[in-house]
């Protein structure tokens, strides 16, 4: 029966051959800001806009434990949240701040990050090296204001951000209200 026979062919040639590769891993990231707090660590504060000094990122660790930043990672692009790998030699303190300057100038240091921040808004994520992270973005900020999570590390994102004049670098954001 030649149509048996064809149709039998047709079969291994399909099981045979695969032309088509394996989909690329989705390079989506949620950029909806995060309701729970999957790490131990937050961007607590950040200066985008100083007129005298460098942009600035206040980390703070809200819990009693402290915290090596060995394999978390900062970034610019939500696409992209292992961008910037912090220094493994980065720690955070139980209930501490780590200011980290965003001026370019990685070469300065551990503590020196290889990108500024934008006065006009963007995104900003801190992620871990298992892809637990959060990310936030920000509109405008004025000259020398902060955008502060207030109280500190707080996760109704976008709400809990305030713009703050100086702001408290290494410090606490302070409770509102
Ligand atoms: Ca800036
Ligand atoms: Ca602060």
């Amino acid at each position: 029966m030649p149509q048996r026979h064809f149709s039998l062919g047709f079969l291994l040639l399909c099981a045979c051959s695969s032309p088509w590769p394996d989909p690329p891993p989705s390079q989506t990231v949620d950029t909806a800001p995060k309701t729970a707090a999957p790490l131990n660590v937050c961007i607590n504060e950040f200066s985008a806009n100083p007129t005298a000094s460098t942009d600035w990122i206040e980390l703070h660790n809200p819990t009693s434990s402290g915290l090596s930043l060995a394999g978390y990672f900062l970034t610019d692009d939500a696409d992209d949240p292992y961008k910037y790998p912090l220094d493994t030699s980065l720690f955070v303190d139980a209930g501490g701040y780590l200011l980290l300057t965003a001026d370019g100038r990685a070469d300065l240091g551990p503590a020196h990050l290889p990108f500024s921040l934008n006065a006009d808004g963007e995104t900003l994520g801190l992620f871990r090296f298992d892809g637990a992270g959060e990310q936030l973005t920000f509109g405008v900020v004025a000259s020398d204001y902060t955008w502060s999570r207030q109280p500190d590390c707080c996760q109704d994102l976008p709400d809990c951000l305030s713009q703050t004049l100086d702001g408290t670098p290494e410090s606490t954001n302070g409770g509102r209200r």
